[in-house]
């Protein structure tokens, strides 16, 4: 089988023996591990100037990662990828802003990347590149000549053409991210936008057959919804549940129920709406006061980004102002902790609650959802609240499903749960375990791996169609023109699977 290339903007730092990082590292690295091949990005590093690609051979899998100097950090990094796609992608165009030198920088760092891998590719490598920070990523590298198969996920929402609209370069963004040979979201709703966008501006179709001609290209679109392994976190949080935070946070409840958040500090997670609607339950519920604690663990990310400075000292300050108006000697209403925690804790402090409370205003899956529900004991399971607004609200039938713009509509799912009969709970549990396990983490791997090598097959079978065709009958060369935009060769019409 062809070797995997895998592109991402940061290589997660992968220690062997300790807990792997996020749902992406470890789908991604199992798949690297059966087939050989790369894992190409940015090391994490600021460095004084561009280099090499530091290589590190892993078994059959090379880590290359690259550093990036301050200039491309705080362009193509800070700047356009965090301060312009993020909020947008999210529907926070307020929050986001347009720099024409920062889009420069973000063109210029993707085409630098896709030089540096040029070098550590071979003709039947496919490659799959990861995420918004890298849209133009396919179309750089066909600048470059490489013709090898290229498919594209996104891991986060895409908005409707009329929000995509307010980011100035949309046009060039959307074209050159038909540059990729599959393009994957993770709902139907998020391709549909994609498509609508093509339609709408007449840029080209969508095929009955899950393609998309767009911009000169023909490529296949689909929807991807990432998973988790729902038995190995399962059987974590059982292990985990006798480790020492764990205990020492079920004795400090002495009996009082709790609901459990964790997410990235990130305006998208919808945490100041999470407190004012336990805010409202405490108000509008006093039978709740001192029984009901919730605690949210939400790390800082990006903290150099100025919006996410903003929420920070907002969200302190709506924890203290609730916790001052209700709090009683012995019982504080929202523990706010700002800290990263090993997952398997994580995930026995889940088991531990009795409602998981998931309420972002936009996010492309949540993967915090999904893992809530896995960390249950059937036996007596937790309820969860979540968003419609996360892409795991259509694979999750057995949540009570909120409008995180609606705060009563969310006290009273609060409410809801912390009173749900235990036959409830179970049933509902089971609803959602077996989608769970059905769409796991191989399974999204899988289905967009199989997806990219059947278009590598067809293109590889259409080439030498054209070139028997071109060696019989020379005139017929003539037939084969380059795509007028990118350069490269059409991509056949249609692609099985
Ligand atoms: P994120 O926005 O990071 O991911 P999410 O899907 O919830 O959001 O994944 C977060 C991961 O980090 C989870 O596995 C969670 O357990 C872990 N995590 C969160 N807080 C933590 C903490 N305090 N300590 C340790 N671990 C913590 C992006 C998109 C999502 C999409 C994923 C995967 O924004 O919509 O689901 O990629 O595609």
């Amino acid at each position: 089988m062809s070797r995997l290339i895998v592109v991402s903007n940061r290589v997660a730092p992968i220690q062997e023996g300790k807990p792997a990082a996020g749902g992406l590292a470890i789908g991604v690295l199992d798949a690297l591990k059966e087939t050989g091949g790369v894992w190409f990005g940015w090391s994490g590093e600021i460095v004084g100037e561009a280099s090499a690609p530091v290589i590190e051979k892993r078994g059959n899998v090379t880590y290359a990662t690259v550093g990036l100097t301050r200039r491309d950090y705080d362009q193509y990094y800070r700047g356009f990828s965090n301060a312009t796609l993020w909020p947008t992608f999210h529907y926070r165009n307020d929050l986001s802003r347009f720099d024409r030198e920062e889009y420069a920088g973000y063109a210029r760092v993707n085409a630098g990347l896709a030089a540096k891998l040029k070098a550590l590719i071979e003709p039947d490598d496919i490659i799959w590149v990861h995420d918004y920070h890298l849209l133009p990523f396919a179309q750089e590298c066909r600048a470059l000549g490489i013709k090898n198969p290229i498919g594209f996920f996104l891991h986060i929402p895409f908005p409707v053409p009329e929000v995509m609209r307010t980011v100035p370069p949309h046009e060039e963004l959307i074209q050159a991210m038909c540059s990729y040979d599959i393009v994957g979201f993770q709902t139907q709703a998020d391709q549909q936008s994609f498509v609508d966008y093509i339609e709408r501006g007449k840029f080209g179709h969508a095929t009955d057959d899950g393609m998309v001609q767009g911009f000169g290209r023909m490529l296949k679109v689909g929807a991807y919804p990432i998973g988790i392994y729902p038995d190995a976190i399962a059987k974590a949080a059982e292990q985990f549940s006798n480790r020492k935070p764990v205990k020492s946070l079920r004795d400090a409840l002495r009996g009082r129920k709790l609901i459990m958040s964790v997410d990235r500090l990130d305006y998208s997670k919808g945490l100041a709406e999470r407190f004012q609607a336990f805010e409202r339950l405490l108000l509008n519920a006093p039978g709740w006061h001192g029984r009901v604690s919730l605690v949210q663990i939400a790390p800082p990310t990006r903290s150099d980004v100025q919006t996410y400075q903003r929420i920070r000292q907002n969200l302190e300050g709506e924890a203290g102002r609730i916790n001052g108006r209700f709090a009683q000697l012995d019982w504080t209403p929202i523990q706010y902790l700002n800290r990263k925690y090993d997952r398997n804790l994580l995930m026995a402090l889940f088991r531990l609650s009795q409602v998981g409370y998931v309420t972002p205003l936009r996010d492309g899956m949540n993967l915090v959802a999904k893992e809530y529900v896995a960390s249950q004991d059937p036996a007596d399971p937790g309820a969860l609240v979540l968003s419609q607004f996360a892409g795991a609200a259509d694979q999750l039938p057995g949540a009570l499903i909120v409008n995180p713009f609606d705060l009563s509509q969310m006290s009273e799912a609060l409410e809801r749960a912390l009173s749900m009969p235990l036959a409830e709970r179970q049933a509902r549990h089971a609803d959602m375990m077996a989608p769970l396990r059905e769409n796991n983490l191989s399974v999204w791997r899988d289905s967009f791996l199989s997806d990219l090598r059947s278009v590598a097959t067809a293109a590889s079978m259409t080439q030498k169609t054209v070139k028997q065709v071109a060696e019989a009958k020379p005139e017929a060369r003539s037939e084969v023109k380059p795509d007028a935009k990118s350069g490269a060769k059409p991509r056949p019409a249609k692609v099985s699977g």
